[in-house]
């Protein structure tokens, strides 16, 4: 019940339930500590005169509230964040003398951060975008940040590119659109101007771009990097993350759905998974091969376009990441965390891939900007949790600041508090490197072949994820509005397979086939497919941590409600139910039940499956509203399993679906309800 507010004359709003200061409640001060007296009223001259400067407290409030943003990142500003650790499986010192992998069963407290990467702060979950994985592990020798992606290769080779690829990648500098896509004229003139980019463009037009949830998509490092162990020998090294849940997406039109239903979804999925301790897991892969390896491998693993297929270098598990505990506060963790590359411990490093050597720079520099100096790491997020001595001082927001009076080395005092010094035998060393040459601008010819790794994942693609792909670039085609972009991309498709350049030509009914784009280099045809590169063909059989939408009416089945939800809870699974009202629906028992949504906040595109539980009466009021229709219509297009009784007859024919039923639809009053629950496993039925 809303209370009644009274007139409070010059006391201001608030009404009854507002309470002053007392033992329950602190007094409120200014910052700079000062208590106030009135929160509601502003100091005038006389009771209707004008306001004075010397409110204090007004003014203090206003100037804080009008520097509460920050610039947001430039790129990969969407984002969400949670605290956790890694836990190492086995000791790696063989391979690396980094501290975090030395001891079997040692945590490592981690802050992950998964994002998009061209919307804005606000913009929706659901865009189909890249996503950013990005790991600080707070180990015992300095902070490591593993500030990877979804998608395990990039869209181009060198780091002189990436204001170009962003610039045309966000909305258009005039029109200020569109948000948070590519479907755009830019992006696809400079993506078909940009072959390099065509092994990210099959992995961006898979659905590997619409996750279901952040949750169920694997990680990558992207570059190669080196292990260097205690004795210094080198090895380089891949990083993998493996979704402990499975992988799974969305279908394009749940996302467009999705974005309207719950702009949120992929960030309130997390919070609520943590939230009901069904922690997101992660197991980290490291793929370790040898500068022999890389010598006679087809491509330069210098190059972030290419990636080593898991069944040449298999995939070594490591250890696992366990997310446990939401951020206190979302600005001061997940709007301050601050990756950086350049962030590494002894015993890894970087290799010369000219996108990594860029990015070592970008990250610092971008966060000097964003967080308005050189001491973001004194952000409590951002600190190493291992003892720090250096001899940086001062700057704006500089938070600890040595005390005494040594602050520069060499020195010849000889106190031992505050006056480090560098350590020869266990400081940072860089791995070797032999180089000797011309200063040059040049791209070297090992980076050439931009198709060939293109077609291998394409045709590692189950036909279902091909079909994705291919109406994945007729939608964003369909968005350009230069035909000859259009047809300059399908030239590109040509080079990598025709069926997939024939299936997009024809849905934008392309005029004339274009002339295949100039190579390079010819495709490989030998590379042989790799199924690891699939998501379907590596579905995690469970429906743990997926959701049903369970739409109820009065009168529903209370035990068939009760073995569906108990049937649930043994798989790991979780629900929802949604009415009518939100207000809930009557059982067969009388029993009341209340709704966690309504049926226009609940539609189908927000569950994995769906199950319908109503009376007849019951389906025949729901036959007459649009929003319980487009709940099992969706279901149905979207290829999920919908779980119904008989007496759901007036509603299934009232949305269409009359005949339409098939093996995905389960008659819950003539099934087993356990093997209803089996058969969710398979997650989508898509023969449909
Ligand atoms: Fe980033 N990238 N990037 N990037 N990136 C940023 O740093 C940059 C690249 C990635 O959750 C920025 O703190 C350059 C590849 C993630 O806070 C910026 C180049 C990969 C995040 C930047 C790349 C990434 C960023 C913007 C080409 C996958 C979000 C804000 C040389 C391996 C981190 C910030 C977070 C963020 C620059 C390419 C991943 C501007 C110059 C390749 C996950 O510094």
């Amino acid at each position: 019940m809303a209370e009644s507010f009274k007139y409070q004359g010059n006391k201001g709003s608030g009404g009854e339930l507002h309470q002053k200061a007392s033992e329950k409640h602190p007094t409120m001060t200014t910052a700079q500590g000062c208590p106030v007296s009135d929160n509601q009223n502003s100091l005038t001259a006389a009771k209707r005169g004008p306001g004075l400067l010397e409110d204090h407290v007004l003014r203090e409030k206003l100037f804080h509230f009008d520097h509460e943003r920050i610039p947001e990142r430039v790129v990969h500003a969407r984002g969400y964040g949670a605290h956790g650790y890694f836990e190492t499986y086995e000791s790696l010192s063989q391979l690396t003398c980094a501290d975090l992998f030395q001891r079997k069963g040692e945590k490592t407290p981690v802050f992950a951060r998964f994002s998009t990467v061209a919307g804005n702060k606000g913009s929706p979950d659901l865009a189909r975008d890249v996503r950013g994985f990005a790991v600080k592990f707070y180990t015992q020798e300095g902070n490591w940040d593993l500030v990877g992606n979804n998608i395990p290769v990039f869209f181009i080779q060198d780091a002189m590119k990436f204001p170009d690829l962003i610039h045309s990648a966000k909305a258009a500098p005039d029109r200020g659109f569109p948000q948070a896509q590519t479907a755009h004229d830019n992006f696809w003139d400079f993506i078909s101007l940009t072959p390099e980019s065509m092994h990210m463009v099959m992995w961006a037009m898979s659905d590997r771009a619409i996750p279901r949830s952040l949750r169920f998509m694997e990680g990558f490092g992207v570059h190669t990097f080196k292990f260097i162990n205690a004795e210094g020998e080198e090895n380089y090294v891949k990083f993998h993350w493996k979704p402990k849940q499975g992988m799974q997406s969305v279908v394009w039109n749940e996302a467009l759905k999705l974005n309207g239903a719950d702009p949120d979804y992929h960030r309130r999925d997390m919070w609520e998974s943590i939230a009901k301790g069904d922690y997101p897991e992660w197991e980290l892969g490291v793929q370790v091969f040898s500068q022999e390896f890389a010598d006679q491998f087809e491509f330069d693993v210098l190059d972030a376009t290419k990636l080593i297929p898991e069944e040449q270098v298999p995939v070594q598990i490591v250890g696992r990441m366990v997310l446990n505990r939401a951020v206190d506060n979302f600005f001061a963790e997940t709007e301050q965390v601050a990756f950086c590359t350049q962030n590494i411990v002894p015993g890894l490093d970087f290799t010369s891939d000219p996108l990594l050597q860029g990015r070592n720079f970008s990250y610092l520099d971008t966060q000097t900007k964003r967080l308005g100096g050189p001491n973001f790491t004194h952000i409590p997020v951002n600190a190493p949790k291992c003892p720090m001595a250096h001899f940086h001082q001062d700057g704006h927001m500089a938070m600890h600041n040595p005390k005494g009076r040594i602050n520069y080395e060499p020195n010849s005092w000889q106190e031992h508090e505050h006056n480090p010094r560098e350590c020869p035998t266990t400081g940072y060393k860089s791995a070797s490197e032999h180089t000797d040459g011309d200063k040059l601008r040049y791209r070297s010819e090992t980076f050439a072949d931009h198709y060939s790794q293109a077609r291998q994942f394409y045709l590692s693609q189950t036909a279902i994820e091909q079909a994705h792909i291919h109406y994945a670039l007729v939608f964003e085609l369909s968005k350009v509005e230069h035909l000859a972009i259009r047809g300059r991309v399908v030239s590109h498709l040509l080079n990598i397979d025709t069926t997939l350049a024939n299936e997009v030509a024809d849905g934008l009914r392309l005029q004339t086939m274009p002339e295949p784009a100039q190579a390079a280099m010819p495709t490989r045809d030998d590379l042989p497919t790799s199924d690891a590169l699939s998501i379907l063909k590596n579905t995690a059989h469970t429906f743990a941590g997926r959701k049903l939408g369970i739409l109820i009416s009065d009168g529903f089945d209370l035990t068939l409600f009760k073995a569906l939800t108990t049937a649930l809870g043994n798989e790991g699974a979780r629900y929802e139910v949604i009415a009518a009202q939100v207000g809930g629906a009557k059982s067969s028992c009388g029993h009341h039940h209340q709704a966690d949504q309504v049926i226009n906040g609940g539609p189908s595109v927000l569950y994995d499956a769906v199950a319908v539980l109503t009376t007849k009466e019951g389906a025949e009021k729901l036959a007459d509203i649009a929003e319980a229709k487009d709940f099992i219509s969706d279901a149905h297009a979207h290829m999920k399993f919908i779980g119904y009784t008989e007496h759901v007859s007036p509603l299934i024919s009232a949305a269409g679906l009359g005949q339409s039923k098939d093996e995905g639809w389960i008659n819950l009053g003539s099934t087993d309800i356990a093997q209803f629950v089996e058969q969710l496993r398979q997650l989508r039925f898509w023969q449909r």
